[in-house]
């Protein structure tokens, strides 16, 4: 009850961060997108993460308010950095299932892009299999609306949502991030491999763009490059950092 209420107000508090964690083109290096990545900064409580809080504000509504800030944040501060370096990528914002199916979602995300001037390419969303699951119209129809304005669609932690795999060929989904659990004994585990490997192909066979997500060591970005696995995320790269840190990132890394 407590965290609920300091939860409640962190957002006029200004105690809300985002965090960001470049996403890189896996043959060059060259860097293709960041993901953003919340942070709660309490006073009481230091650096909150986004797995103790979010689950909370997905149960109080204050997902609706939090989202918002966190699309208009991640949009504002890519609009920033294309104009400072003239660089060309994307910023990836998680979207969890509440905010999703409200029904101003859509329209919180066009007014991000449009009040932060913009283009929707610029903007990707990921969407995690486990709201997937929900076949309904409705996530049918939204996706559909986002991909109409030319906003990006991904599958987020893919592998790990006990989900069917129908809605892949169904969904205007852009790109498939396999989750890290998998990429990190791609090395020592055959299976692993294995799985990988297939998700790699089966994602490049259905149009899809691929993103291995974890990746720490050398020897998985060798295998994954081997592999054709086309973007790649982790903390070989950077770990996720604050906006003016991954700015520094930015421009010393392209
Ligand atoms: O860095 P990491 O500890 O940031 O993230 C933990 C979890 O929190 C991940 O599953 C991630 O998708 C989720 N997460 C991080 N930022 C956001 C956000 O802005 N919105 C939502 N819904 N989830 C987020
Ligand atoms: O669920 P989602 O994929 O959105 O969240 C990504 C999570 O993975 C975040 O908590 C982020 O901090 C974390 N993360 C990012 N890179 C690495 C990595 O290389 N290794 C590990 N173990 N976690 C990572
Ligand atoms: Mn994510
Ligand atoms: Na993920």
């Amino acid at each position: 009850i407590q965290i609920e209420s300091r939860l409640r107000r962190a957002l006029e508090l200004d105690e809300l961060q985002l965090y960001y964690q470049p996403i890189v083109e896996a043959k060059t290096g060259r860097v293709v997108g960041t993901e953003a990545l919340i942070r709660w900064n309490n006073p009481a409580m230091g650096i909150v993460s986004p797995d103790k809080f979010i689950p909370l504000a997905e149960e109080t509504g204050l997902i609706i308010p939090i989202g918002n800030w966190v699309l208009q944040t991640a949009c504002r501060d890519m609009k920033r950095w294309q104009e400072e370096t003239g660089i060309d990528f994307l910023v990836a914002v998680n979207v969890s299932p509440r905010q999703f199916r409200d029904a101003s979602f859509v329209r919180t995300v066009l007014d991000a892009l449009k009040t932060n001037e913009l283009e929707p390419k610029h903007l990707e969303l990921e969407i995690t299999e486990r709201l997937i699951l929900d076949d309904s119209i409705e996530t049918s129809d939204i996706l559909r609306t986002l991909d109409k304005h030319g906003v990006r669609l991904s599958v987020d932690d893919f592998g790990t949502g006990y989900s069917a795999l129908g809605y892949l060929k169904s969904y205007p989904f852009d790109t498939l991030k396999i989750d890290k659990s998998f990429v990190q004994d791609v090395i020592n585990e055959a299976e692993d491999a294995a799985l990988v490997t297939a998700i790699i192909t089966m994602a490049h066979s259905l149009g899809l763009e691929v993103i291995a997500e974890g990746v720490e060591e050398q020897e998985q970005l060798v295998f994954l490059r081997e592999h054709n696995c086309d973007c790649a995320q982790g903390y070989l790269f950077s770990k996720p950092v604050t906006a003016s840190e991954f700015k520094l990132w930015l421009t010393e890394n392209h």
